[in-house]
């Protein structure tokens, strides 16, 4: 996804008024993968910087980040001259990963602010961007999921049976071990219309020495008599705006 941000920035380089150039900030965001709108904890989001005109002397545009322990510039300023006024400097806003949970749920928003500068002037602010952070360490968020299918068909009826495998932060249970039931709360929708909400019990695998929480467990859905059937199942959990969803195959 490309977008661009152009500031227009009237740069007063002398007494008289032909002296007047202006100098555009153009910010891009970068495709670099993965790049996304919101960053997860330990993402980064690119955005190519340079001018639209070259300066009259140095100019030095700086990124300055409110909150720097979520969100890193590197580099935090570059400075263009009007040799290299238009060779793009390719500056990285990352979110850095830590094993916090954080206080609030959901995403967060850090404005970091682009000023220009040139010469002995004083600095202008060009552009400020707003960017999303999602943490990844609260106790039900999943830090993996897969669902996968296997059919069975008893009695002239289609039943799948759905494979769920998912891992969590060791915060949401920080007791268990290897071969635990644990409940988490889930919604499975299925595309014959009904929905499956309750508790969904799931068999510790794993505890990583990472933090990571591995479990698996097994859902058996009847789709009643029609072997042509799509069998797609969707699972949510509450609140927490986390979704899987499975290959959606056919029998
Ligand atoms: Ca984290
Ligand atoms: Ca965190």
């Amino acid at each position: 996804m490309w977008w661009t941000t152009r500031i227009l920035l009237c740069c007063f380089v002398g007494l008289f008024p032909y002296d007047v150039a202006a100098q555009v900030v153009v910010l891009t965001k970068s495709s670099v993968y993965p790049n996304p709108d919101t960053l997860l904890e330990g993402e980064s989001v690119f955005y190519d910087v340079q001018l639209s005109a070259a300066p009259s002397s140095t100019a030095k545009i700086t990124f300055l980040v409110t909150n720097t322990t979520r969100i890193i510039a590197s580099p935090a300023e570059v400075d263009f001259t009007g040799a290299d006024w238009d060779v793009p400097w390719r500056v990285e806003l990352a979110a850095p990963e830590d094993g916090v949970v954080e206080p609030s749920v959901g995403t967060e928003t850090n404005p970091v602010e682009v000023w220009y500068q040139e010469g002995g002037n004083a600095a202008t602010l060009a552009a400020s961007l707003d960017i999303v952070v999602q943490d990844n360490d609260y106790d039900q968020y999943l830090r993996h999921g897969a669902i996968s299918w296997t059919r069975d068909v008893t009695f002239g009826r289609s039943v799948a049976v759905f494979h769920i495998s998912m891992s969590y932060h060791t915060s949401l249970r920080p007791d268990v071990t290897s071969g635990d039931v644990i409940s988490v709360p889930a919604t499975l929708n299925f595309n014959d219309g009904s929905q499956w909400t309750n508790t969904l019990d799931v068999t510790v695998v794993e505890v990583s020495s990472e933090g990571y929480i591995l479990t698996s467990a097994e859902v058996t859905h009847d789709f009643g008599s029609s072997s042509a059937a799509s069998w797609e199942v969707s699972l949510s959990q509450c609140c927490r705006s986390n979704a899987l969803h499975n290959n959606g195959g056919t029998t």
